[in-house]
């Protein structure tokens, strides 16, 4: 079969997960959030195909609403379980495609799914990849994040640095963090090229006020160079994978 028709049954059956991993304050060492990850175990391949793959599909297919509302409800619901257990509850960052983005009333689902399952806008983050940034859009996605963010919600820019964004169209989005892309940490310290890159973005991002996370950190040496420019936040697999919901309870508890 081919990839449409298995996502289609996928999406019909609801076969889909959600993972979570932290990101963790740089400085303390403290655990301060999660990024919220879909994740989708084909039955007819027996593996994992990563969002990667099949989101740009279900946005072909028109059925990225169905899919991303599915994502927002799945958290929300988890957040409030959470907070029903009596945990201490962290925020969690969903990613939104270019497509649901751009729809006209993604600030208006959003605050239906708030409202339906009780969780509160302060709990959510939205991570919106910088390649969303079409320049001739401006003014349209600067409206969308306005009413998101008057909502209550942080919004992210993702992927940083593999997009075109230029520095004047950054500033005249509502913005709270920038995330730098992993190939941009991948080979601090010792690719000096990537170093001054990675140290540049973070200035940047500093100077546009916004908060910095570095994702895809692996190692110590990565994580000493990322301290050492300033960079807030991390995520990355030398803190923890992307883990089911049972172990966010675990992480919660922990208090780590
Ligand atoms: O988790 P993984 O490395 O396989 O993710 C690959 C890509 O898929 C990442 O860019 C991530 O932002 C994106 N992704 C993960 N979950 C979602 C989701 O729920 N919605 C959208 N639109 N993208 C997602
Ligand atoms: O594009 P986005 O940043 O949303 O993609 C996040 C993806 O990166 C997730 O699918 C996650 O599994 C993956 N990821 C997170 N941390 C690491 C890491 O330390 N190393 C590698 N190779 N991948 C990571
Ligand atoms: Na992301
Ligand atoms: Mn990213």
């Amino acid at each position: 079969l081919t990839i449409e028709t298995r996502l289609r049954k996928a999406i019909k059956e609801n076969v889909f997960e959600i993972y979570y991993q932290p990101k963790v304050d740089l400085a303390a060492g403290k655990m301060i959030g999660f990024e919220a990850l879909l994740r989708w175990f084909d039955q007819e391949n027996q593996q994992f195909i990563s969002p990667a793959e099949f989101i740009p599909v279900a946005e072909r297919l028109g059925l990225i609403g169905t899919l991303g509302d599915w994502v927002l409800n799945e958290v929300c619901r988890h957040l409030v379980q959470w907070q029903q257990d009596g945990l201490e509850i962290l925020p969690v960052a969903v990613n939104i495609s270019a497509q649901q983005l751009m729809k006209d009333n993604l600030a208006e689902t959003v605050s239906r799914i708030l409202k339906m399952t009780g969780a509160s806008a302060s709990w959510l983050e939205l991570e919106v990849t910088e390649s969303c940034f079409i320049p001739e859009q401006a003014d349209r996605i600067a409206l969308i994040l306005h009413e998101l963010r008057s909502e209550g919600i942080n919004i992210s820019i993702d992927d940083f640095g593999t997009g075109y964004s230029s520095l004047s169209y950054l500033r005249r989005l509502p913005l709270d963090a920038l995330k730098i892309d992993r190939s941009f940490v991948m080979h601090v310290p010792d690719n000096e090229e990537d170093a001054r890159l990675a140290s540049t973005i973070i200035a940047m991002a500093k100077g546009l006020g916004l908060r910095v996370i570095a994702e895809g950190i692996e190692d110590e040496r990565q994580l000493d160079f990322l301290r050492q420019h300033g960079c807030h936040q991390g995520q990355g697999f030398m803190f923890a994978k992307p883990a089911p919901e049972k172990q966010v309870r675990s992480w919660l508890a922990e208090k780590w």
